[in-house]
């Protein structure tokens, strides 16, 4: 049996630091995994999850079989038959209700899946329904604004350099934890350490001294929310002690008019705003200005929050009048051998629609999925009555979970893609589970375009699947033909994976060199160096240059001024805030025993003085309220949050009924989201704003 070990090289898909494994198999079977070393970008490193990947594989609670929801029971039934179910179903509703009727949520792992990365714009455009939605409108979304608004691409995203920065100012990011994101960075932590070592200084910037700013040069609390006026503040020091050392001002449009808009926030209002002296942001300002290079970078903190587009913008303000946007030790684009910006790709748009009852805009195809429940719950032209998932959670990982379980409970039909039958998919009426992952052909096309360095990589899938599986290609394939048919509307055959890459790959090849068995013959993946500046002559703007200044950004400030005015001196009620640990991914690993035993991680964190205040004790069970919920959970007492601040994660409430996750439902915690308010937005975006929410904490039995 020995001699039938064998390693494959691969790439993690779990989160984007998309590491490199070696698994060892014997046969059908994972006998391990370990970090591959001769992967050019994470040199050998893994995280806790990587090894999860066998748990996931050999889960007896994944999905195997299509399943049918018949009363409250699940049969398995043929792909034959429940293709044609789906189809019929939702044919039916689009027949009655129209095109509008049919809603759609991808979330986050499809973004790690090539397959369904490419399949969903095809689901879509089949149903021609503007009633689409994702997990980017609980992420990511105002960064793609800002990159559409100011550069003219919705996914020209400028990416840290962190390994050749002198100074990396992060607000409301953890890598450490995280592993990093929109920011693809391998190894984060021994990054991080040698921007230190050459004598550089990392920042962060956070309500919380995260696992980061355990590393880091310096750590400050910021009040949740505020952020803007301390970027606001730390631009205007600059300005004032002529700290600018602006690098293309031909490529810059407005820029007086953004400076002036912002120019009444002093340090000392900053200050009064953020919980952060005036001396320390006069400080920071002129570091970060006279460093030889340095890069500000915002994350979650910065961007699901209420003031997301706006912090994005500053963050790019911040790199712009510095001369540190498109410059080495700066922020950069990356220029991947499969581009997702330029000729033949899609720069993004916005508002072009609003959903109905809230009124909130389209970016790039899509609504906020914080009007996903209000759009299913409120009757009229254009509700959704059918519904179709894939790769997401929305009733753990969007606002309002308790809503959304109503919302979906009450569809006329809905269909998930999906490996479990979890706290979302115990609403379908069917399921159709993919084959493992780790039989799927895999190219991280997102995360090459984020990522540190230039790179690429594409792994086979381990084993072939069995006949009676599908990837998720083929699953989409197949619905949309079908849909196609009973619809009477055109679709294009589904494409193979590896066919995929392999056209998109040829048709650059004479720029990049690289051909498709190269790739496939590069088993631990190809580095292509170092990032390069490219942004200034890659602008998609209508004349090529930098909008500094875009109308719907500076017409936000205002909010923000009334917020700060409104909120900031006092912070009673508690603020609640995320966090993440690096045994946990979302909503969807804690079915891995392995990841989740020893010392619960799922408390709500709160300083001692908020504790003593209020009569409670480290260790005690709490109730947390907030406008739209309630939960009980035991509460932490730690000195690593800022005082008037409590921290919970997300992901966690396992407890529902009719969900088959027996480890998971052993480590229920409670969901963050059932606290959630869907009506408190980044108003430009539509971005939920799941942090910096307004609770009360208070003895369970009140
Ligand atoms: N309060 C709060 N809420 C948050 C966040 C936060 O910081 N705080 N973070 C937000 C962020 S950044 C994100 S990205 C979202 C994530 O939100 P979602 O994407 O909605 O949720 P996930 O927990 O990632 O759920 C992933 C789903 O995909 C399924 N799945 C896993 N692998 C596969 C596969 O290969 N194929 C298919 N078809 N399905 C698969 C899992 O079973 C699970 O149902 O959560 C958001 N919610
Ligand atoms: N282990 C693990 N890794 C993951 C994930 C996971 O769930 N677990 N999820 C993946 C996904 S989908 C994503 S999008 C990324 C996210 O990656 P990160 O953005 O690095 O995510 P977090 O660790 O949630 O860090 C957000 C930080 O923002 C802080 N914060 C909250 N509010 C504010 C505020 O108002 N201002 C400031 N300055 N800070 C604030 C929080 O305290 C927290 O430390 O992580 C990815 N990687
Ligand atoms: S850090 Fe992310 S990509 Fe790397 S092993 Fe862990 S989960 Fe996988
Ligand atoms: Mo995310």
């Amino acid at each position: 049996m020995k001699n039938a070990e064998r390693s494959i090289y691969r790439a993690c898909h779990l989160c984007e630091a998309i590491c490199g494994l070696e698994i060892k198999v014997n046969g059908g079977h994972i006998i391990s995994i370990r970090g591959d070393h001769a992967d050019p970008f994470s040199r050998g490193h893994i995280c806790p999850k990587a090894i999860a990947l066998k748990d996931i594989h050999e889960d007896k609670n994944r999905l195997r079989q299509p399943l049918k929801k018949v009363g409250h029971e699940w049969i398995t039934i043929s792909w034959d038959e429940a293709f044609d179910l789906a189809a019929e179903k939702l044919a039916a509703v689009n027949a009655q209700h129209g095109n509008n009727a049919i809603g759609f949520y991808a979330g986050n792992p499809a973004v790690h899946n090539i397959g369904t990365l490419f399949s969903v714009p095809s689901l879509v455009r089949i149903l021609k329904t503007k009633n689409a939605f994702s997990a980017t409108s609980v992420d990511q979304l105002p960064q793609q604004l800002t990159s559409l608004l100011m550069f003219g691409h919705q996914f020209m995203i400028t990416i840290p350099d962190i390994d050749h920065t002198d100074y990396f100012l992060i607000l409301g990011g953890n890598p450490v934890a995280s592993n990093g994101s929109m920011m693809t960075v391998p190894d984060v932590t021994k990054r991080l350490a040698a921007v230190r070592e050459r004598g550089g200084s990392v920042v962060v910037i956070d309500p919380r001294r995260t696992e980061t700013a355990e590393i880091a040069s310096e750590h400050h609390f910021i009040r949740p929310s505020t952020d803007a006026a301390l970027l606001m503040a730390m631009i205007n020091v600059m300005k004032t002690e002529n700290l600018f050392r602006i690098a293309s001002p031909e490529k810059l449009n407005n820029l007086d008019s953004a400076l002036l808009a912002i120019a009444d926030v002093t340090p000392e209002a900053a200050a009064e705003a953020t919980g952060i002296a005036a001396g320390t942001i006069r400080r920071l300002a002129r570091e970060f200005a006279a460093a030889p290079s340095a890069v500000c970078y915002g994350r979650i903190g910065t961007t699901l929050q209420a003031f997301g587009t706006l912090n994005q913008w500053l963050v790019q303000l911040m790199n712009i009048v510095t001369g540190n946007l498109d410059r080495v030790g700066g922020s950069m684009p990356t220029q991947p051998i499969i581009p997702i910006t330029g000729p033949g790709t899609k720069p993004g748009s916005h508002a072009r629609w609003h959903s109905r009852v809230s009124h909130l805009p389209e970016s790039g195809g899509e609504l906020p999925v914080a009007a996903l429940a209000e759009e299913i719950l409120t009757p009229g032209d254009g509700q959704i009555r059918a519904f179709i998932t894939t790769c997401g959670n929305p009733v753990l990982s969007t606002p309002n979970g308790r809503k959304l379980d109503e919302a979906l409970a009450s569809l006329d039909f809905m269909v998930s893609i999906d490996i479990y039958l979890n706290e979302t998919t115990r609403h379908a009426d069917l399921i159709l589970p993919p084959a493992s992952s780790l039989n799927h052909d895999h190219y991280d096309l997102i995360f090459n375009a984020f990522a540190v360095r230039n790179v690429t990589r594409f792994n086979a899938g381990i084993w072939q699947k069995s006949d009676d599986e599908r990837y998720d290609w083929e699953i989409f394939g197949e619905l949309v033909k079908r849909l196609a048919l009973k619809l009477t509307r055109e679709s294009r055959p589904a494409m193979p994976t590896a066919k995929l890459i392999e056209g998109m790959l040829k048709a650059g090849e004479a720029v990049h060199g690289i051909s498709f068995a190269q790739l496939v013959e590069a088993e631990h993946g190809i580095d292509l160096g170092p990032l390069k500046p490219s942004l200034y002559s890659r602008l998609e703007t209508p004349d090529g240059k930098i909008d500094c200044a875009p109308a719907v950004i500076i017409k936000d400030i205002a909010r923000f001024k009334l917020y700060v005015h409104q909120k900031a001196p006092i912070p009673n009620p508690l603020i609640m805030i995320g966090r993440r640990h690096v045994r946990s991914n979302n909503s969807w690993m804690h079915n891995s025993l392995r990841l989740v035993k020893g010392k619960p991680r799922d408390q709500l964190m709160m300083h001692p003085a908020d504790l003593a205040a209020r009569g409670l004790k480290d260790g005690q069970r709490v109730r947390v309220v907030s406008r739209v919920g309630q939960v009980e959970i035991a509460v932490q007492a730690t000195d690593s949050l800022m005082p008037g601040v409590v921290s919970l994660p997300h992901g966690f409430g396992h407890d529902r009924k009719g969900t088959c996750l027996g480890v998971a439902h052993e480590h229920a915690g409670v969901s963050y989201n059932d606290l959630s308010d869907a009506g408190d937005i980044d108003v430009i975006s539509g971005n939920a704003a799941l942090n910096g929410i307004a609770v009360e904490v208070t003895h369970v039995s009140t």
